[in-house]
């Protein structure tokens, strides 16, 4: 039975599997009344076609269409990616670690009939990071169903247990698995799945993942929730890019202590001055 709020709680099964794998994919996750809002909400702001999406360029223009925290400029994805139910489930697939929100991101795989809709690079996030440990968890939403060719995520089961590999996804052709060729060995392939709209892949900051093409005509849509350790430390790299815009009082070596890293799990941690989304005209 569901929850009232935007998300089900997790299973203990699909916990288990999480802490084993690094990943689980969690079944019609957000709740059959949150998700179309969810959806129009982001095509609002990216476009029917994403065609409002980040300026990229060469290889990841051709890998993706992307938008960075859309929750800046949405009340309604700000209270969705914050909420209790969002920390809660985030918090249960880190071992019942307190958690933060860090950013969400939708990302759009187009058919590669286009020209674009590549195949994402095998990588791990935590390297991209700046934060002093790799506990974190990506919930990345299919905004709608995605056929088995549709390209969505999968993962290397297990390979969190690895430890940090390196920066691997601004060339794909030296992705985690050009250079470390072994790694499938060890670490099978996640299978290949239809998802549902309201599905939820979630993986660890260390898990090695990657995605195939999208061989569909309709583009691919995912909107990603990063959760991290409440108790993680700032190391000093600028990134996400609002660290440097509008994080300032941050200092390297502390907590995140900052309204746009609300606490939001457990409850009586949670932040009562979780930021508003930044309104029109903010970088
Ligand atoms: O959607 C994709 O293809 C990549 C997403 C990703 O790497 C992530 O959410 O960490």
């Amino acid at each position: 039975m569901r929850e009232p709020g935007a998300v089900r709680e997790v299973t203990a099964d699909e916990v288990a599997q999480f802490r084993a794998c690094g990943w689980a994919l969690l079944r019609d996750f957000v709740a059959a009344e949150h998700l179309p809002p969810i959806a129009a909400e982001v095509r609002a702001l990216i476009g029917e076609q994403a065609e409002t999406a980040k300026e990229t360029t060469g290889a990841f223009r051709r890998i993706w269409r992307t938008y960075d925290e859309p929750s800046y400029r949405s009340a309604p994805l700000w209270g969705f990616a914050t909420s209790p139910s969002v920390g809660r489930a985030g918090s249960a697939l880190l071992g019942g670690a307190p958690v933060r929100f860090l950013r969400d991101e939708v990302y759009v795989k187009m058919p590669t009939a286009g020209g674009e809709g590549r195949p994402t690079p095998w990588h791990q996030d935590f390297p991209y990071g700046n934060r002093d440990r790799s506990e974190q968890v990506n919930l990345w939403i299919a905004l709608e169903d995605i056929p088995v060719d549709g390209g969505a995520l999968r993962y290397l089961s297990g390979s969190h247990r690895r430890g940090a590999l390196g920066r691997a996804l601004d060339a794909p052709e030296r992705d985690l698995l050009a250079q470390y060729p072994d790694l499938v060995e060890e670490f099978p392939v996640s299978p290949t799945t239809e998802i549902r709209r309201g599905d939820v892949l979630a993986h660890h900051g260390l898990t090695v993942h990657g995605a195939p093409a999208n061989t569909t005509a309709s583009p691919r849509w995912a909107y990603t929730v990063v959760l991290f350790h409440a108790d993680s430390r700032y190391t000093g790299v600028p990134w996400p890019r609002r660290l440097a815009g509008h994080m300032g009082g941050i200092a390297v070596n502390e907590p995140f202590d900052h309204p746009l890293t609300p606490v939001v799990w457990p409850p009586d941690r949670r932040d009562a001055r979780s930021a508003p989304p930044l309104t029109e005209g903010t970088p």
